[in-house]
């Protein structure tokens, strides 16, 4: 199997929700060699984007969202396997991650957490359902560099909008950088509401967040 037909596999393996398939076809990518991040970003996170369309469409239901989401879980746990050990003498900054409040979707900004430990990151992640003044304490109490959070919901996106507000009020705006992300968020977004950055996915994430990291130490 080569690495476009081992990527459009593990597409599939989500779509079908087949578990199984999916970490075998994680087992096979990392012996073939293959950038774990890649197949995670090109294979199975394409697969998800597709389970969102038929659910919205209505040609899936939510258990069998639960159950896709399981294998990508399982997968990318394996993949992670692969990627080189989180630097530990090195801190390329502070982060504080999480989801908004009152939205559960998780997978991607625990990708985005992963890979930011990675390189170099001290990371914070506060988890899911994130009440925003959570953040600002957590910015508080480590002097973050950044501070990243996901929203999958126009529901919930409207929080990172008022997480700007909070920060501004505590008097942490001009301290700490802000990126946005997760599936409904845009750069239009994130310039609409002031924040410093936005990535579409979590290599991106990466790289943006390294090069604000570097623009705050001058
Ligand atoms: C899996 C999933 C679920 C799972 C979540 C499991 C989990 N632990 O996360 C479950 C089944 C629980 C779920 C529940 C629901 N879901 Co849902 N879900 C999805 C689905 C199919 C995939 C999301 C996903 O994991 N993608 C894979 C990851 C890797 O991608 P990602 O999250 O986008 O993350 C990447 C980037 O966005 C970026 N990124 C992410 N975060 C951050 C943060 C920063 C700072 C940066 C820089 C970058 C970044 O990097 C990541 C890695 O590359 C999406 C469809 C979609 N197109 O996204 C719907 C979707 C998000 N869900 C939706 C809905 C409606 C719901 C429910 C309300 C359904 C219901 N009726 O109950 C509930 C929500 C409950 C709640 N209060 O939160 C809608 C939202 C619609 C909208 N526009 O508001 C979507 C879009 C589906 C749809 N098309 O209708 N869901």
């Amino acid at each position: 199997m080569n690495e476009q037909e081992l990527m459009e596999a593990a597409a599939a393996a989500i779509v079908a929700a087949d578990e199984e398939k999916a970490v075998d076809l994680a087992r096979q990518a990392l012996e073939l060699g293959l950038d774990p991040v890649k197949v995670i970003n090109l294979g199975y996170s394409e697969g998800m984007k597709q389970v969102g369309d038929l659910f919205e469409r209505g040609q899936v239901f939510l258990p069998e969202v639960i159950i896709a989401s399981e294998a990508m879980v399982a997968a990318v746990d394996i993949l992670e396997e692969g990627l080189p050990e989180a630097e530990k003498e090195k801190t390329a900054g502070i982060a504080v991650l999480g989801t908004i409040e009152g939205d559960v979707h998780d997978i991607g900004k625990g990708i985005v957490a992963t890979l930011l430990r990675v390189y170099g990151f001290e990371v914070h992640d506060l988890g899911r359902d994130v009440p925003l003044d959570d953040f600002v304490a957590k910015v508080k109490e480590t002097g973050a560099h950044i501070v990243g959070s996901s929203a999958l919901m126009t529901t919930t996106m409207v929080g990172q909008r008022t997480l700007e507000q909070k920060l501004k009020d505590a008097g942490l705006r001009d301290k700490v950088k802000t990126m946005v992300g997760g599936a409904v968020v845009t750069q239009h977004w994130a310039d609409k509401i002031g924040a410093d950055g936005y990535a579409e996915d979590a290599q991106e994430a990466v790289q943006k967040a390294i090069e604000i990291a570097e623009t705050m130490r001058g």
